[in-house]
């Protein structure tokens, strides 16, 4: 059934896994060519230092990148974020794997690898997460993207790495968690409104009173290292980040990504809420061109009830100007998506590991957050 799917180091469907492990052992002998695109295109590195490469990545995704169910939205990765999501510490450029009309050099075709170090129950692999895997719509369900993936395998076996970790809105064999993506983003945009009405009241009082919340600065990285590798612990998947990778992944940046902590007494972080820029183009919309939405990434709390917490991200969040907030029912999100009157959604999301053998967990144990 799965032509592609079924030749690869992952479990079957219908497979009950009980054990742990890797599926197939590193590999000896890596190949050394690349593989094969179909007559007329060709590989090429993407130098997203180049802000015209960078500009090129963008506008692929912007026209043939994730839609929803209803083919409503698409998502809006900005240039600024995907120099973010792309180039974390440790990045290699040969990961940033583009393909080209070789007659005019034309962009159609891209896929991602960040290496990322991920607990898997007691484990702690080196690992890549694989993202933006795209096909220009005219060269869909040509068996490009078996040849991108393979593409991308081999050059991540060539740095020593065997494991992966990506998530998908399809179902391939076999996801280790599924968890709900609120995708019906027009309903949660009416509810996260009215929502927001509900807490007008606290969002006044927010502006007289002192703010419980303040952006993260760079001083602040040693304790939000330690918060969330201690609140991390909880999980059965999650990154193992040090310093350098909190610096990275949390330090605000305007329309890309914020970090807000609260500051108890002798200057002791007790929690953290944080959230990403994505926007969505709306589809053939006479009026609404663009949809700014804001996506929980981790929230960490110690002492600040986690729908308190939550309730401050979603003010922040309106007042810079946003129009929804998605979240994930991963993590302990259930707990302030109910008590926050967030939309139910319809999508699922699949999160998959390749490589790596594990029994399915509840989305409750899954905290490795994916842009
Ligand atoms: C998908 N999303 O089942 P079978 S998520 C993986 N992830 O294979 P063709 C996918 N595989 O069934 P098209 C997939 N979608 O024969 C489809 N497939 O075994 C499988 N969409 O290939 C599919 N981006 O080229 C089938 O299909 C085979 O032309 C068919 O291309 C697919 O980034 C795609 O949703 C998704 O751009 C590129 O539809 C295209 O349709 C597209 O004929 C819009 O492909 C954008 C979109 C996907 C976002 C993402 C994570 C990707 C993970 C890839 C797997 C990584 C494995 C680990 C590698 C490193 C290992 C190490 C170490
Ligand atoms: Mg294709």
């Amino acid at each position: 059934k799965y032509q592609f799917w079924d030749t690869q180091p992952v479990p079957k469907l219908n497979e009950v896994v009980t054990t742990h492990g890797p599926i197939e052992a590193d590999k000896e002998n890596i190949r050394q060519e690349p593989y094969s695109l179909p007559q007329g295109f060709m590989w090429d590195t993407l130098d997203l230092g180049n802000a015209d490469v960078l500009k090129e990545l963008y506008t692929l995704l912007n026209e043939n990148y994730v839609e929803d169910d209803y083919n409503m939205f698409r998502f809006d990765y900005s240039p600024g974020f995907l120099r973010w999501a792309l180039r974390p510490p440790g990045w290699l450029p040969q990961w940033h794997c583009g393909v080209r009309v070789s007659s005019n050099r034309k962009l159609v075709g891209f896929i991602s690898a960040v290496p990322a170090d991920i607990r898997i129950c007691d484990t702690i692999k080196k690992m890549v997460e694989i993202n933006f895997l795209c096909v220009h719509m005219k060269l869909r369900s040509k068996r490009v993207a078996p040849v991108l993936i393979r593409e991308i395998t081999r050059r991540v076996n060539l740095e020593g790495v065997f494991q992966a970790v990506y998530t998908a809105g399809v179902v391939l064999p076999k996801p280790v968690s599924t968890c709900r993506y609120d995708q019906e983003q027009s309903r949660s945009w009416l509810q996260v409104r009215s929502s927001f009405c509900s807490s007008l009241q606290v969002l006044a009082s927010l502006t007289v009173t002192p703010v419980r919340l303040r952006p993260m600065e760079r001083r602040d990285v040693p304790q939000v290292t330690e918060l969330l590798q201690k609140y991390l612990r909880g999980f059965q998947l999650a990154p193992s980040m040090g310093e350098e990778e909190v610096a990275h992944w949390f330090l605000p940046q305007e329309n890309i990504i914020d970090t807000y902590v609260v500051e108890g007494a002798g200057g002791v972080l007790t929690d953290f809420t944080s959230f990403y820029t994505l926007p969505s183009t709306v589809m053939d919309h006479p009026l609404h061109r663009s949809l700014k939405a804001a996506y929980s990434f981790y929230n960490v709390h110690t002492k600040t009830p986690l729908p308190d917490l939550m309730s401050d991200a979603l003010i922040l969040a309106k007042v810079k100007g946003f129009d929804v907030f998605n979240a994930l029912d991963l993590m302990e999100n259930k707990v302030f998506l109910e008590k926050l009157k967030f939309g139910i959604g319809d999508g699922n999301m699949q999160y998959y590991l390749y490589n790596w053998k594990c029994p399915p967990m509840d989305p409750e144990k899954v905290s490795s957050m994916f842009l």
